[in-house]
């Protein structure tokens, strides 16, 4: 907690570290109020360190030290320096040992990094800086250490220990107490270290590598949970193999370990070896998971098992390189979840992923390179810019340089940097190396914040037979950076002809036309004009196939180009981009006039497109499904609240009443879902027929409703019965309520579900929303300790119910400004990502910022924040 103005780190002010550790020998006596850490570590001056006083100073917060040795000689409390977040030795040897003592406290530990309790078990979360809450140490990602963990606990409370490497002892102690010894052999970086200490089940299995090798695999979770690891299991396996096929990595311990637990700030953490989860990435079956939590296992587990090549055994030298390891592992689990999934839907969801979460941040007041040049507190750092624009990032490499030469490039990258903390631009010139380009201007795309916008211009001479396309790309200011350089931008385009077959993309002062179909055309100036020729009439432009790089684009497409585009084009992201564009277009036409009329071809395309036979249904479900209230909010120079909710809901009821028969018959055809299968196919059905379902009950009759009940009492999966519950509960005053009991009553014991039963509450647009959501924050089952329920039901309230967070009197951000003061204190963490809700306040009309603007001044002025919370809050307001 800071009562001072906290300083920014900026990434000129790199040093490499002074010393290096080389073996680091750890022994805990583990126990919730007061466990003992014992450290010994084999420290000496490093080389090629540039300089410095001579002094070791280590990091270490919130420990109670009892004891400092070097070369085993005690030291007295005059021979060190000790503040509340260094220890600093003065004139040390070149080479020696350092051992320390010190006392933690993990039940008090509810900010959950470093040493915790989670229910009955004691569990570790470092990275970002979390080591140092464990032992002091050089807690910074640049200093590779080979680790053994020494583990004591009561055997009867904690007979699972577990921490990285492989197992290479295990004692009864006299006492009641049992020791177990892990050796991990791969020198890592202090944020990869973990252990875990409980009363756990293992789920096993095997996995032979490509070389031949076994690995043991476990998922340990708590006993009752144990019938809910099959998915992950299967997931694990398939990662590991798409790895070895598609990347050349194989595994290197001989055992790899899950743990999955109730307490945790993110997603899941890929500790060498021992990957910890939040049980909500690992616990699945089909009665208690939705089709979007199975696919979210799927992925995470991926992800996690892809760092320990793409983080793990070559890391990040400092923190500003952090999309160095995430960037590179989403792309890595997005081409697997494409892989082994349907790769046109997976695009369409992370470029979604993308508009409606890293576009805004990058146009807000907290937007930040992929690599950024300074931060106040790391954990903040944790963004859809660094993970997800920075996956776009390595997205446009792999396709500059074709498949063939990435991988020749990666397998550079693996051999080269193995065992090193590396930086974003060691990648960029592996990518170099190996394919001989020059990425010079692209790297703008690592230290340049904002998304370009793409103005493109079209003409057509029909005497000449050529169509001209200029482009202007421009990139608006964000802090700190008010000029842009141009960007290296791949545009993959197609042109239509008029039967909507493809035709050739044929450069002016080319020979010959090339194949008809897609193009990657490579924007550098701030103005291109590309001249294509060999066009008897005017061709539809199909831009940014498959969305080649994360920009907007700026295009005049006229109703019928845009239905053209949507029943014809062969690429299925811009058949969806054209669908969406024209909704969103009805939409904001309906916000300005609620009595402007939609116009019937609308209706008749997507008519036509339900009922196409051959339609991929995951694909046709993206097609169909109307743009967020949120999304909707950024195309608006200022967000209307209100008219785009009655928008949005106008516009549903209209479909599900014009096409009532249509969807009904789509309703029928698609409700098959037992027994559950996760496939693309069962999958693709089941939303195709739950978007119906959908539009059934917003329109005025009974029908749909009745369809919702009879679904919610008979389906035996959890995606249908959440899709009618959803519905249930926003649009059937009678029956919602009901189905929330028999919901509950069933469902009480399986907390993963109630987050659920929380979300669905807090996510209802109905009006009394905040007093629900302020009414469960006293039911018996909330707790804000617990992430996962202050995510399902705060975080929901906030970021997933436009209309009610945003009510005009304020209430929804006193309420979350009050949420952020309680929850500060005990977990800054995720108290500074629920203020991110009120972060865009520049979006609203101005009494709506009056307001937030008050209720983010209240906040910064309490007085002692966490440099998380202070952080967010204080650019919040910046520039004003
Ligand atoms: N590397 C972790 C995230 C750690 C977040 C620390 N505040 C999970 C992941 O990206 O795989
Ligand atoms: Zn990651």
């Amino acid at each position: 907690m800071y009562r001072d103005t906290p300083h920014p780190v900026h990434l000129k002010d790199y040093q490499p570290p002074e010393f290096l550790i080389d073996r680091v020998d750890l022994r805990f006596e583990l126990d919730p109020e007061r466990t003992r850490v014992e450290s010994r570590l084999a420290l000496r001056r490093n080389p090629a360190a540039t300089r410095g006083n001579g002094d070791l100073c280590l990091h270490g917060e919130q420990l109670d030290l009892e004891q400092v040795a070097i070369n085993g000689h005690v030291l007295s409390a005059s021979e060190y320096r000790l503040d509340p977040r260094t220890l600093t030795l003065h004139r040390v040897p070149d080479r020696f040992t350092l051992e320390t003592r010190v006392r933690i406290h993990p039940n008090l530990n509810t900010a959950l990094e470093g040493l915790y309790q989670s229910g009955d078990m004691l569990c570790t979360q470092c990275e970002a800086e979390g080591f140092r809450r464990i032992t002091y140490f050089l807690d910074r990602p640049d200093v590779m250490a080979r680790y053994g963990t020494t583990l004591i606990a009561d055997k009867k409370r904690f007979p699972v220990l577990l921490s990285n490497g492989n197992q290479v002892e295990r004692e009864d102690l006299a006492d009641g107490r049992h020791l177990v010894k892990w050796e991990d052999p791969f020198p890592k970086p202090s944020y990869l270290f973990a252990l875990i200490a409980g009363h756990l089940s293992a789920m096993e299995d095997r996995f032979t590598t490509a070389s031949g090798r076994e690995i043991a695999l476990r998922i340990f979770v708590e006993p009752h949970n144990l019938d809910k690891c099959e998915h992950a299991m299967r997931s694990l396996k398939k990662a590991m193999r798409w790895d070895e096929e598609r990347f050349g990595r194989e595994y290197d311990l001989d055992v790899f370990m899950i743990v999955a637990v109730s307490h945790f700030n993110m997603g899941a953490m890929e500790n060498k070896g021992l990957n910890v989860f939040n049980d909500k990435f690992v616990l699945a079956r089909p009665d208690t998971a939705t089709d979007v939590d199975f696919d979210g296992i799927e992925s995470v587990i991926a992800h996690e098992y892809f760092h320990n090549w793409t983080g793990n055994r070559i890391t990040c030298r400092d923190w500003f390189q952090l999309s160095l390891k995430e960037g590179f592992t989403v792309y890595r689990d997005q081409e697997f979840s494409a892989d082994v999934g349907s790769r046109g839907v997976k695009r369409i969801s992370d470029a979604r992923l993308l508009r409606a979460h890293q576009f805004p941040e990058d146009a807000g007041p907290l937007a930040h390179p992929v690599r950024p040049d300074s931060y106040i507190e790391i954990n903040n750092f944790y963004t859809a810019t660094v993970y997800q624009k920075g996956a776009e990032v390595v997205r446009m490499q792999a396709n500059l340089l074709g498949p063939e030469l990435f991988r020749k490039a990666t397998d550079l990258y693996f051999e080269r940097h193995d065992g090193q903390a590396v930086t974003t631009d060691d990648f960029v010139r592996r990518m170099e190396e190996a394919s001989g380009r020059d990425l010079g201007q692209f790297r703008r795309w690592y230290r340049q914040a904002g998304t370009p916008e793409l103005r493109v211009q079209a003409d057509f001479d029909p005497a000449a037979g050529r169509y001209t396309l200029r482009i202007r790309q421009l990139t608006p200011p964000t802090p700190g950076q008010s000029l842009k350089e141009p960007f290296h931008i791949p545009l993959a385009i197609g042109l239509l002809g008029s039967d909507g077959a493809d035709l050739p993309v044929w450069l002016a002062g080319e020979p010959r036309p090339p194949a008809p179909g897609t193009r990657v055309l490579e924007l550098k100036t701030v103005e291109e004009c590309f001249e294509l020729i060999g066009l008897a009439a005017r061709p539809v432009p199909s831009l940014l196939r498959g969305f080649p790089a994360p920009v907007k684009l700026r295009f005049d497409y006229g109703d019928e180009e845009l239905l053209f585009l949507m029943a014809h084009d062969s690429d299925g992201f811009n058949r969806w981009d054209a669908a969406q564009t024209l909704m969103q277009r009805l939409l904001l036409a309906l916000v300005a006039d609620p009595a402007a009329r939609i116009p019937d071809v609308f209706f008749d395309a997507f008519g036509r497109a339900l009922l196409d036979p051959g339609g991929d249904k995951a694909l046709l479900a993206e097609v169909l499904s109307l743009p967020s209230e949120s999304y909707l909010g950024d195309q608006m120079e200022v967000v209307d609240v209100d008219g785009i909710h009655r928008a949005h809901r106008a516009l549903g009821q209209a479909i599900g009443e014009r096409l009532n028969e249509p969807l009904l018959a789509v309703y029928c055809a698609n409700d098959d879902s037992d027994p559950y299968v996760f496939t693309p196919e069962a999958v693709g059905r089941r939303s195709l027929k739950n978007l119906a379902l959908g539009y059934l009950t917003q329109a005025g009759d009974a029908g749909g409703r009745e369809l919702c009940r009879i679904q919610f009492a008979a389906a035996r999966n959890m995606t249908d019965v959440m899709a009618a519950l959803r519905l249930l509960v926003d649009l059937d005053p009678d029956q919602g309520p009901r189905a929330l009991e028999d919901f509950r009553r069933r469902w009480s014991s399986e907390s993963l579900v109630m987050d659920k039963w929380f979300a669905v509450q807090a996510t209802s647009p109905r009006e009394d929303a905040l007093e629900r959501v302020i009414a469960l924050m006293g039911h018996p089952d909330f707790s804000p300790r617990n992430p996962n329920r202050v995510r399902s039901l705060i975080g929901a309230f906030c970021n997933a119910n436009q209309v009610r967070f945003h009510a005009p009197d304020g209430a929804g951000y006193r309420f979350l400004a009050d949420r952020v003061l309680e929850l500060d204190p005990l977990n800054p963490q995720i108290a500074a990502r629920l203020l991110k809700a009120m972060i865009r306040w520049r979006r609203f009309d101005p009494e709506r910022q009056a307001l937030m603007r008050g209720e983010i001044r209240r906040v910064l002025d309490s007085s002692e924040l966490s440099t998380d919370v202070f952080e967010v809050a204080s650019k919040a307001l910046e520039a004003e």
